[in-house]
């Protein structure tokens, strides 16, 4: 159903979103059933005449009361992931590998801070389109967008995150697996926005050092 998750967090995304559509998916059969049963059921050529129901206190605190449990079971459940993957006491403190995304119509603008580890500095990797990531190592972006809402999504990672003009919006992940990944923007931004496409590489550790000294050379 989804593309491989290759990010540490990827499984217990999947595994929400797997839990909430199984009861959704478990109810759905049931009303509609039910709905289809008592369709047949009470018919009018078998019971022609309507019966007059006031009501069933105990039937609807049980209706009620049920889903309000599955909806604390839920949010517990979520809040946990959440936590996790965005809370910024959770967020990599040493260590990271870090890289700015700019989003503009229609493109990604990536920085990398270079050898100083500092960015905006003359030995900065400045790519379009073009975002390198070392495999096991946790990562930090920062996105920011230079015009309109634009959203940086990369299912396999399972993360998706809006850059906001004006506003700083980190997201961290950690990737498990080596491959080619496509960027894709997940907020209409425009005319241009169904070509707004980048491409991620997750490669290992020494290949990205590798290619971040071969883009420096190049620019
Ligand atoms: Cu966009």
């Amino acid at each position: 159903m989804f593309p491989e998750a290759v990010s540490t967090f990827g499984p217990s995304i999947d595994g929400l979103y797997k839990a909430i559509l199984g009861i959704t998916g478990f109810f759905f059969f049931l009303v509609q059933g039910l709905l289809l049963f008592f369709l047949i059921r009470y018919r009018a050529s078998r019971h022609p005449k309507a019966a007059y129901v006031h009501g069933n206190t105990g039937l609807e605190i049980v209706w009620t009361v049920i889903p309000a449990l599955i909806l604390v079971v839920l949010t517990i459940g979520s809040q946990r992931v959440w936590t996790q993957i965005r809370s910024p006491e959770n967020f990599p403190k040493t260590g990271a590998v870090e890289a700015e995304i700019l989003a503009e119509q229609f493109a990604w603008n990536v920085r990398y801070a270079g050898a100083d580890g500092r960015m905006n500095t003359e030995d900065d990797v400045a790519t379009i389109n073009q975002l390198h990531l070392p495999v096991g190592k946790p990562v930090k972006l920062t996105l920011r967008s230079k015009d309109v809402i634009h959203s940086f999504f990369v299912p396999e990672f399972r993360v998706k995150q809006d850059a906001v003009p004006g506003l700083d919006s980190a997201v961290w992940m950690k990737l498990i697996k080596t491959g080619q990944f496509d960027i894709r923007c997940a907020e209409l931004c425009g005319l241009g926005h169904y070509r707004m496409r980048g491409y991620a590489t997750v490669e290992s550790p020494e290949q990205f050092e590798a290619w971040l000294k071969e883009a420096k050379a190049n620019e």
